[in-house]
């Protein structure tokens, strides 16, 4: 497998999954280009980050990408039997992590970052915060139930996907302080080598 990745992207997220499963894979470290530049313009074989390539197959999309792996590669870990509560368990959350919980913090960092106008579209910030904390206060009702991941005590492939959302929630000052449980969990998940490592190539 080969992956393309920049530090501190989306890409993280399939770094620490591979790293968890033990998986080997080469690395294509690229310096993400602004996406106000234009859209589909980083140096991938998508135009986006991350990717991957494996088998003859270029795909991207990390939750995407992030399912295939433990479909492929897996064995077994990491995700549920497709077809049990448990695998709607995990879809649901490999899916919110990035379609509902990401896009707020992705509007943020567009304002903040790439197109530095924030100011100028106060309202439209506000509401990409009230986005980002409705989908926290989903997760902190969730884990109000004491359980360490999502799927309740086995770590998951959805932990990748929402670990990396909430990390950057963090970094990024966007949780509240209701939000005692998310904070936690972030925590928790900062602990494992395999996250550690993801970000820190
Ligand atoms: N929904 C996609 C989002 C991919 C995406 O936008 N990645 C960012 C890096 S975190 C990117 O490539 N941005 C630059 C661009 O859009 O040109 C995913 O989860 O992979």
């Amino acid at each position: 497998m080969k992956l393309f990745h920049s530090p501190f992207s989306r890409s993280v997220r399939i770094v620490w999954l591979l790293e968890e499963l033990g998986l080997p894979y080469d690395l294509e470290t690229l310096e993400l280009r602004s996406p106000a530049e234009g859209p589909f313009v980083q140096a991938t074989p998508s135009g986006k980050i991350p990717t991957l390539e494996d088998e003859g197959i270029v795909l991207f999309e990390s939750g995407a990408i992030a399912e295939w792996i433990v479909e492929r590669h897996g064995g077994g870990r990491l995700a549920p039997a497709v077809g049990t509560a448990d695998r709607a368990a995990f879809l649901q959350w490999m899916h919110f992590a990035e379609s509902t919980a990401f896009s707020g913090i992705g509007c943020i960092a567009w304002h903040t970052r790439f197109r530095n106008d924030a100011e100028s579209v106060p309202t439209a910030m506000a509401d990409y915060r009230a986005w980002v904390t409705g989908a926290l206060d989903v997760l902190e009702k969730t884990f109000a139930d004491g359980r360490p991941f999502l799927l309740g005590e086995a770590f998951s492939a959805a932990d990748c996907m929402m670990g990396y959302t909430v990390s950057v929630a963090s970094w990024m000052s966007l949780l509240g302080p209701q939000h005692t449980q998310v904070a936690a969990y972030a925590a928790r998940l900062a602990e494992r080598p395999a996250f550690k490592k993801a970000l820190s190539v």
